[in-house]
């Protein structure tokens, strides 16, 4: 991690009303972690990773005082945790969207009793922050938006709004439908009423179409990079680029556009370089399941260490932010919502019925990313992502793709476990 001279962010902190101790536990673990992870695991990353591993070490600092300072001039910080709520309605609005993560136990004993032993790693891991009050981005939310995506967090957001102030998008079950189309257009507009209500604005085609050129861009810069990675031998590693996708759901678009796009620039003269951060006949991995908020960088860790490259992520946390797209047309609001709409239930979530598309999605990608072998990862206890583990196993093995199935969660017991599973997966391939 970068040291450079932080400004001291305990004040600001404790205005929001973090668990100091606590807090100073969490960050305390953060550096060594990363350390052994990215620094003294990798060789020749991109030298615009720099920017990336100052914003990671400051994780709680500027970046939050950037929220709290907005919001000192009026503005509103709107946390969300899914895919599906449109960050361009938050941003036209001139609201700061924050994606919320939840990627490690260390704040599980805060939603500890409040949730069964059998909930995913992400649900109690996410809750714990929302309660234990230390996470500055939650402690700076004007508003939580959840979504009724799976039960687990249907259940959460009801714990949850009674601490904080939690909204619910009613997302659709079975997107396919036109019905749910007509639905999630009329929850989109309910959204739009809520977001106009605290933040005073007003939602209009130019604020709107302004916000969707620039979500648009922040998305092709993050595609460029993955385009990137199709190549060999690969120009960044999995570690690196999943760093790039975590950080991209708080970060301000704009500088994530320039951050981004200067890395994807790199990337790209790299590739016509030949120059890779792993040999050129290295296995490539593809990753297929359950999102990895940061700090969650344990399966990339373990499949790299071993000399594979992972190459892209099937996940909300890799090709879902940004394989869905649209063309910017429409004069009036509803027709941009609907644009809207089409875009997000284009994406294709376990938490669906059917979800045919996360197959297809899959099954393009070993072709376009070159994959050796496809990684199944599912969070232990999330039902839609493990059920459909089985059916995509079945069919990946039937179109002669090797495939591995894990489940595990957050913490390191059974690491040495998915060692010998992952040893022999590239050994086979
Ligand atoms: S669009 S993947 S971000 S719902 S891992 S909490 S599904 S039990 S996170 Fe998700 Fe939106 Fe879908 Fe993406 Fe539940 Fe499973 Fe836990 Fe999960």
């Amino acid at each position: 991690m970068v040291e450079t001279e932080k400004p001291n962010w305990r004040p600001m902190w404790e205005i929001l009303g973090i668990d100091m101790e606590k807090h100073d536990m969490l960050l305390g673990a953060l550096p060594e972690i990363y350390k052994d992870i990215y620094i003294d695991a990798q060789k020749n990353r991109p030298e615009a990773m720099g920017f990336f591993e100052f914003v990671v070490g400051d994780i709680h600092g500027i970046r939050v005082s950037e929220l709290v300072k907005a919001q000192e001039e009026g503005k509103k910080v709107i946390a969300t945790f899914c895919l599906y709520i449109p960050d361009e309605i938050i941003f036209a609005l001139d609201a700061i969207g924050v994606g919320l993560c939840g990627g490690t136990n260390f704040s599980n004993y805060a939603s500890e009793g409040l949730l069964p032993a059998n909930t995913c790693a992400l649900i109690q891991s996410s809750l714990g922050f929302g309660l234990g009050n230390i996470c500055p981005y939650y402690a700076s939310a004007d508003l939580i938006i959840g979504e009724t995506t799976c039960d687990g967090k249907k259940k959460c957001w009801e714990i949850l709004g009674k601490h904080k102030n939690v909204y619910v998008v009613e997302t659709p079950q079975c997107k396919d439908r036109p019905q749910a189309r007509t639905h999630f257009i009329d929850e989109l507009k309910a959204l739009i009423l809520k977001l106009e209500a605290i933040t005073g604005n007003k939602l209009t085609v130019d604020n709107l179409k302004n916000a969707m050129k620039k979500i648009q861009n922040k998305r092709t810069q993050i595609r460029r990079v993955y385009d990137a990675r199709k190549n060999n031998p690969v120009p960044i590693s999995g570690k690196d680029a999943l760093l790039i996708s975590q950080i991209a759901f708080y970060d301000d678009p704009d500088r994530q556009i320039q951050m981004v796009g200067k890395l994807a620039d790199e990337l790209e003269q790299r590739v016509k370089d030949g120059v890779g951060v792993i040999s050129k006949g290295s296995k490539r991995i593809l990753i297929s399941g359950t999102p990895m908020a940061i700090p969650n960088w344990k399966l990339h860790h373990l499949v790299e260490s071993k000399g594979a490259a992972i190459v892209a992520e099937e996940t909300c946390t890799g090709t879902r932010y940004f394989e869905s797209d649209y063309e910017i047309k429409g004069d009036t609001i509803n027709e941009l919502i609907e644009v809207l709409a089409d875009r997000y239930m284009g994406i294709n979530c376990a938490c669906y019925t059917p979800n045919t598309g996360r197959r297809e999605d899959i099954l393009r990608q070993v072709n376009e990313y070159k994959a050796d072998g496809v990684i199944l990862y599912t969070l232990s206890f999330c039902q839609p992502y493990d059920i459909e583990a089985i059916g995509l196993e079945k069919a990946l093995k039937e179109e002669g793709i090797p495939v591995l199935s894990l489940n595990t969660d957050y913490t390191s017991d059974d690491e040495g476990q998915l060692n010998t599973r992952i040893e022999a997966f590239l050994e086979m391939l």
